[in-house]
């Protein structure tokens, strides 16, 4: 039993040494020392010997029991430390690798057009008012002036969702609800998505963004009106801009005005970016009609009020000289760096 017990000793020492994975231990563990292990049956076998043997044997075993055990916890400690070892080699960080450049966003021309006229008009004391996108026919036409079958309607091809409700042509509706809702004096702008069905192009876009202004007080004229928008556009383009007011007709003002911009790169001679024109088109204007005054509730004969359309993306396209609206939506970050 005395040669059994060395033999096994021998055995656990060198398996051990061959041992590579702390998961393996356990096994190891549990044949050499466990309930049913060697030793144990070893030990199981000693009835068989001797009174005198029995002690002896019984120390040995022990002291056998004790040395593996030893062995076992030290390949533990050492097979744990060269995996923590093996581990934070893995983990390691080279401080002096040049780091990955993070790119940093910033806002969109349009967003930083609309911020501009926002903070225009929140200094003339305007609030901002926003509305729905989808509107019923009566707040986006029949309060503006204009009925079923009305021309103009034609110009502004409208996605209808059914035979009452559509997508907004225009911010227009978001005033209709103001007017009906606030007494004068009344001074917002309302910014924000409009859809024409109209195919994509360089200066087209099924979907595109509005501000639109409306002013309503008592004593409200058109020189209010150029007044209010000489301000913004000498604040967009700078104290030299000059615009003028040309005759135009709408359904929702009377009179109307069409905004022209003295061109910037000629000075009002002409030249190839205004084709010769020496002014561009910059935006709609007008005098609130009195039947869309009337319509909200508003005396027209106490109260008169302007209004007016931008288009976002015109007068973004004509501040940064972009060529293609289309520029505008697609997100390639060669152009939106350069902002
Ligand atoms: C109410 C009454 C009148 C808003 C106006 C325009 C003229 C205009 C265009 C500019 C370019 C639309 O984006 S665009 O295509 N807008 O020409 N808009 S007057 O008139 C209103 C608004 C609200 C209650």
């Amino acid at each position: 039993m005395k040669e059994q017990l060395k033999s096994i000793e021998e055995r656990a020492k060198d398996e051990l040494s061959k041992i590579g994975d702390v998961k393996l231990l356990e096994d190891f563990r549990v044949r050499f020392l466990g309930k049913k292990g060697e030793i144990t049956s070893i030990l199981k076998q000693m009835g068989k010997l001797s009174p005198e043997e029995r002690p002896v044997v019984g120390q040995l075993a022990n002291k056998v029991r004790a040395d593996i055990e030893e062995a076992l916890n030290a390949r533990k400690a050492e097979l744990k430390s060269r995996m923590e070892e093996v581990r934070l080699k893995e983990e390691s960080i080279d401080v002096t690798l040049p780091g990955k450049p993070m790119k940093i966003g910033r806002a969109h021309p349009l967003k930083v057009t609309l911020e501009q006229v926002e903070e225009v008009f929140l200094g003339m004391g305007f609030d901002i008012v926003e509305g729905p996108e989808v509107e019923t026919d009566h707040y986006c036409f029949e309060a503006l002036n204009m009925p079923k079958h009305h021309p103009a309607r034609d110009t502004q091809d409208t996605f209808y969702i059914n035979e009452n409700v559509l997508l907004r042509t225009q911010t227009s509706s978001v005033q209709i609800r103001t007017m009906e809702k606030r007494k004068p004096p009344i001074r917002i702008i309302s910014p924000g998505s409009v859809y024409r069905s109209d195919a994509v192009d360089a200066t087209h876009s099924p979907i595109f963004h509005q501000i639109e202004g409306l002013v309503v007080d008592k004593g409200i004229t058109m020189a209010d009106l150029k007044g209010t928008l000489e301000l913004l556009m000498k604040r967009l383009y700078g104290d030299d801009a000059q615009i003028r007011l040309r005759p135009h007709h709408f359904p929702y003002t009377e009179p109307s005005a069409e905004v022209d911009l003295m061109c910037f790169n000629c000075h009002g001679k002409g030249c190839s970016m205004c084709k010769q024109e020496g002014w561009v088109e910059l935006l709609g204007s007008g005098m609130v009609h009195p039947k869309v005054l009337a319509e909200c509730g508003i005396d027209p004969e106490v109260y008169s009020g302007f209004a007016f359309g931008i288009g976002l993306e015109r007068i973004t396209m004509g501040r940064y000289s972009i060529n293609d609206m289309r520029l505008l939506y697609e997100n390639d970050m060669r152009f939106l760096e350069q902002f």
